[in-house]
């Protein structure tokens, strides 16, 4: 038995789970817990909230609430959301704990005693009218390299650090004065130094996957930056240094530690030495989002404190929703918690896995959902275990029947289903967590076609012994689901447990244990119910709905709304847009030229009744795409009718005032 150290990417107390977290990060990690204590590793699964950061202190600061209460709040959503769904987390702690403050500030003098810390004079953005220093979010401006809104010392257009110097127009985030540049200091760590130990531990690392290495290889060719690694704010882990008054730490430099302090306060619970799990085998999963802070930042601060490093960092690809990239500020994306209320979180387990390999991005689309919910989950699987297990209760008092005299297609069956616990183990081990489960399902459709082909129906009159071994192996098989199925589905995995009354189906090798002969099932009940199309296309519509209603003002940016530009247009064309009830494309004349524009109004008008219809249209915003289709104005409309105007009350192209 070995000991692992799993850990998930801390989910910032600052909004609840969406679907992109489970997928890329809390559910693998899941899944390799729940495979590897069934072959009885001991495992110790670990995360805990990200709470500080400056994003958590200016929602604060907007609410007129303490920065704690905000991550308060969204702690206990975030709990919620990973119990929901079934995470099996042995702590999950929080980065404002005591025990997490002690641990970073321990971490920190340790390298600033080395020398890896080091105060350097620099200059940074001040606003004389809050006394402050603006760090990251406090401030707004305009990238001087591409032009696009910038916050703080980073454009997200361009991908650049930026040098106070280089944000044009720079406002104060709170009071909206322009901050002047001024004189002052921070610490930084020593991340050069380290070029050599990354490069090595990059290359001579084996089991990072190729998107990690990958990644890693390409900051490492352009040579590493000492980082900054404190900021001038209250909120946050207090530099641990009496000279630094008014400094925390930079979130990123101890969030990390939230991984050290999430198992500590696990081992004073439980008198076990996390160390000997961290010295074991550590794995972290994360986004592919942070593999630069995983693979380089976080090392460097473990060689330099003089541990050892990660042995794997595993990074899942992104999700997108309905073939759009996900946006919580313009509400394009599913909560957890919202999915969770209209469906078993098993079947988002399933899909979000069976979807796509990890190392590829992938799409969630609600047709696609229900498509494999009734395909795969109810046709296939469910079929084949409620049918089995029917059977079994109608003609063999619910027993298991004797096995005797095997057919060839038995033996082949047999064959087949045997191999089974130790492929898809093999792949789960290897994170072919997709891969693992199309065998399962594989095993699952061939079970339905050997169920077909000996026609027990028929041959429990015509010939018992072929009846009876066709069930008897249906019911090994369903055995044989029941545990491979647990680390993914794991409630339905029990489900299954129950009606068969296994009374071991936690270790993996119980799933190649044969059930005995006379073994008595329970009365079966069917498992997977298929899921209405019209529950989809409410499940569309909501999405939609939501983005509209609340957001339409945040996808579509007018500079100034006293400058808004309001014109009679004639609506030449109009089509609907794919995935879509309401929003239709309209070609809209507005006198000088001809524009696109996308508006929801499908279900309140025929497409040929919108034809030369004029409508009031505003023209001078910047273009936004909606679902794939790029809109360069907004029809006015109230809620449920768009503002047509009579023929002959106004010319195309006239100004509204
Ligand atoms: N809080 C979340 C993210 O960037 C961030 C992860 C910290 S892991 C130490 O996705
Ligand atoms: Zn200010």
């Amino acid at each position: 038995m070995s000991k692992i150290f799993i850990s998930c990417a801390l989910p910032y107390a600052n909004g609840p789970c969406h679907l992109g977290h489970l997928r890329s990060t809390y559910l693998p990690a899941d899944i390799y817990a729940r495979y590897n204590r069934m072959i009885n590793n001991d495992v110790l699964l670990v995360c805990a909230t990200d709470e500080h950061g400056t994003p958590i202190a200016v929602n604060a600061d907007k609410e007129n609430k303490k920065p704690i209460e905000i991550s308060k709040r969204y702690h206990d959503m975030i709990v919620r959301d990973i119990e929901s769904c079934d995470i099996s987390l042995d702590s999950f702690t929080r980065t404002s704990d005591e025990a997490h403050y002690k641990i970073a500030q321990d971490f920190f003098l340790d390298l600033y005693n080395k020398d890896l810390i080091y105060k350097k004079n620099i200059q940074q953005l001040y606003c004389e009218e809050c006394s402050k220093f603006l760090p990251d979010r406090y401030v707004e401006g305009t990238c001087s390299f591409c032009g696009a809104d910038a916050r703080g010392d980073h454009c997200e257009a361009c991908g650049r650090h930026l040098e106070p110097t280089e944000l044009d127009n720079p406002k104060c985030l709170n009071c909206s004065n322009t901050p002047v540049i001024k004189d002052t200091y921070q610490y930084f760590f020593a991340l050069s130094k380290f070029q050599k130990d990354i490069e090595e531990y990059i290359s001579s690392n084996n089991n990072l996957p190729a998107n990690v290495k990958n990644y890693a290889g390409n900051w490492l060719k352009d040579g590493l930056d000492d980082w900054i690694l404190t900021r001038n704010m209250d909120w946050g882990v207090p530099v641990p240094l009496d000279e630094a008054k008014g400094k925390v730490i930079y979130v990123w430099g101890e969030a990390f530690l939230g991984y050290i302090s999430s198992a500590s306060q696990w081992s004073k619970k439980s008198n076990e030495k996390w160390e000997d799990y961290w010295n074991d085998y550590a794995i972290h999963f994360i986004g592919k989002d942070i593999i630069y802070h995983h693979s380089i930042f976080w090392p460097a601060l473990l060689k330099g404190y003089g541990c050892k490093l990660p042995d794997n960092i595993f990074a899942g690809e992104f999700l997108s929703l309905e073939g759009e990239k996900m946006s919580t500020s313009k509400n394009w994306v599913i909560w957890i918690n919202d999915f969770i209320k209209d469906f078993d979180s098993d079947l988002l387990r399933y899909y979000l896995t069976i979807n796509a390999p990890l190392n590829k991005d992938t799409d969630f689309s609600w047709d696609d959902f229900g498509r494999r919910v009734n395909d795969e989950l109810a046709d296939v699987l469910g079929n084949f275990l409620h049918r089995t297990f029917t059977f079994t209760s109608k003609y063999f008092e619910s027993k298991i029947p004797d096995y005797t005299n095997p057919s060839k297609e038995d033996k082949e069956f047999e064959i087949a289903m045997d191999k089974v616990p130790s492929k898809v183990g093999d792949l789960i081990s290897d994170f072919k967590f997709r891969e693992a489960l199309i065998e399962i399902f594989k095993i699952a459709k061939k079970g339905n076609k050997y169920f077909n082909d000996q026609e027990p129906w028929k041959a429990v009159k015509e010939d018992p012994e072929k009846a009876a071994n066709c069930i008897y192996l249906s019911n090994q098989l369903s055995k044989i689901l029941a545990i491979c199925l647990k680390p993914y589905i794991p409630n339905k995995a029990d489900e299954i447990a129950k009606i068969m009354n296994l009374k071991t189906s936690n270790e993996w090798k119980d799933a190649s244990v044969l059930l005995a002969t006379g073994h008595e099932i329970s009365k079966p009940k069917p498992l997977f119910k298929k899921i209405d199309e019209e529950i989809i296309e409410k499940e569309k519509e909501k999405l939609y709905e939501n983005l509209k209603s609340d957001n339409m003002s945040e996808l579509i940016s007018i500079d100034e709304f006293g400058k808004v530009d309001i014109r009679i247009g004639q609506i030449k064309e109009a089509e609907k847009i794919k995935k879509s009830d309401k929003l239709l494309k309209l070609q809209v004349d507005i006198g000088e030229k001809v524009i696109q524009v996308v508006a929801g109004i499908a279900q309140n008008y025929e497409i040929d009744e919108l034809i030369s219809k004029k409508v009031a249209v505003i023209v001078n915003l910047e273009p936004a795409k909606l679902f794939g289709t790029e809109s360069q104005g907004m029809i006015l409309a109230t809620d449920d009718s768009v503002a047509l105007l009579s023929p002959d009350e106004c010319k195309i192209g006239e100004r509204i005032k």
